[in-house]
């Protein structure tokens, strides 16, 4: 008996995620969701890359976070377009979350907008907020096997980060198994290794840049 209720509730929350891709979309944003589990370094990727891209492209961000706004509180020494949304108790962003948080951004503004979802790296990957493109965020820190045992994100993110490079001469983390267990569970989606706190972010900067161009012409 769950199962219609469960349905019923993907069902609205696609409608209005088609309300947020036509409202996105019609302001000629690109828009990204970016999924890891906590700690990854999400927030930490954002802080660089607005720092690195100021003046280049401008990007504004919905984060989502249970009770805090510290993270947006991060972003915010680097750009004025950010908007936090307590989740409360809930462990993912829905669309109609994303749509309120909408209301409060002026997308004319933008090129890109970065959702950060609640740090989770499994019913994120259900909900649709309306986005372009999934993010997946993974980092050295959290085990050479995260790719495997998450699955979903894999298959659907149109890219996959490895964040904290810096840290893999101190930590055991087999980046060929890494890798070959990503290429088995989707073979196109691309893998950018990176470090947040470092800078290490060329590919990524470039990617970013990619997408705003191929969106305008
Ligand atoms: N060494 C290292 N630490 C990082 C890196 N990125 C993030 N961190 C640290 O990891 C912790 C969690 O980062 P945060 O951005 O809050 O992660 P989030 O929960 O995914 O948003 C913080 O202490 C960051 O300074 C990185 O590339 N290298
Ligand atoms: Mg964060
Ligand atoms: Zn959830």
């Amino acid at each position: 008996m769950d199962i219609p209720i469960v349905e019923n509730v993907l069902k609205l929350n696609d409608e209005v995620a088609q309300i947020n891709r036509a409202k996105i979309r019609d302001a000629g944003v690109f828009c990204i969701d970016m999924i890891g589990s906590p700690g990854c370094g999400k927030t930490a990727l954002l802080e660089t890359t607005l720092k690195h891209l100021a003046g280049q492209l401008r990007i504004g961000v919905l984060v989502g976070d249970l009770t805090t706004t510290r993270d947006a509180q991060r972003i915010a020494q680097w750009c004025s377009d950010v908007v936090q949304i307590n989740t409360g108790k809930g462990c993912h962003l829905d669309a109609n979350q994303v749509r309120q948080g909408l209301e409060q951004i002026d997308l004319a503004n933008l090129d890109i907008l970065v959702i950060e979802n609640v740090g989770n790296l499994i019913c994120p990957v259900g909900f649709d907020l309306g986005q372009n493109v999934k993010v997946g965020v993974f980092s050295i820190a959290e085990g050479d096997d995260k790719a495997a045992k998450h699955p979903y994100i894999v298959q659907e993110a149109e890219l996959l980060l490895l964040n904290k490079m810096d840290l893999k001469p101190y930590v055991s983390f087999d980046l060929r198994q890494f890798r070959e267990d990503i290429d088995r569970i989707n073979s196109d989606v691309q893998l950018m290794e990176i470090s947040a706190t470092e800078g290490w972010i060329a590919d990524w900067v470039q990617w970013l840049s990619r997408q705003v161009v191929s969106k305008v012409s």
